[in-house]
């Protein structure tokens, strides 16, 4: 994906990139997984609601989030994926255990998108209790899920 004046001219926020031929993987932690099942719900449900074809999306679950960055790598090395969406929910406990997954994964998504030129998103909830992680996934707060595949999206259009 290279950025040409052309593209970087026609970009408005209001007018989101046609995104019916896009493909997107969504890389999903299993820990905390009714947190992390609804983002992906709400990240899947806002690419179709923009477009995007059910049988253009692909799934890869891996076992936490510090394994989302190679989780993300292996879903930005396969050429057709456009786009890829990594959701997780990190919650912060009594040990450093918190700020070394965090810290790896932030840094991990950031070098994979840079690696392969594509938008990889950092859909992860780092949330002080599992009460703030609902909210932010379906409750009061909105949903992270839905955020995550709008940047995505948005990131598609430059
Ligand atoms: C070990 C661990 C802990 C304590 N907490 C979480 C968490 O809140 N959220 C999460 O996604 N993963 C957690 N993990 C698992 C790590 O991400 C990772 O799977 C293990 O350290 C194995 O590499």
């Amino acid at each position: 994906m290279a950025t040409s004046l052309k593209s970087l001219s026609q970009y408005t926020d209001k007018n989101l990139l046609d995104i019916s031929d896009k493909k997107f993987g969504i890389v999903v932690s299993e820990w905390n997984d009714q947190v992390t099942g609804s983002l992906y719900s709400a990240a899947v449900e806002t690419l179709m609601k923009h477009g995007a074809k059910k049988e253009n999306i692909y799934k890869k679950n891996v076992p936490g989030s510090f394994e989302l960055t190679l989780g993300a790598q292996w879903l930005a090395e396969i050429e057709e994926i456009d786009a890829v969406i990594c959701l997780g929910c990190v919650i912060q406990g009594e040990t450093r255990h918190f700020d070394f997954i965090c810290d790896a994964v932030a840094h991990g998504i950031t070098n994979v998108g840079l690696k392969y030129n594509k938008p990889v998103i950092f859909g992860v909830l780092t949330p002080d209790t599992m009460q703030q992680a609902l909210d932010r996934s379906g409750g009061k707060h909105g949903n992270k899920g839905d955020e995550a595949a709008i940047t995505a999206v948005k990131m598609l259009g430059f």
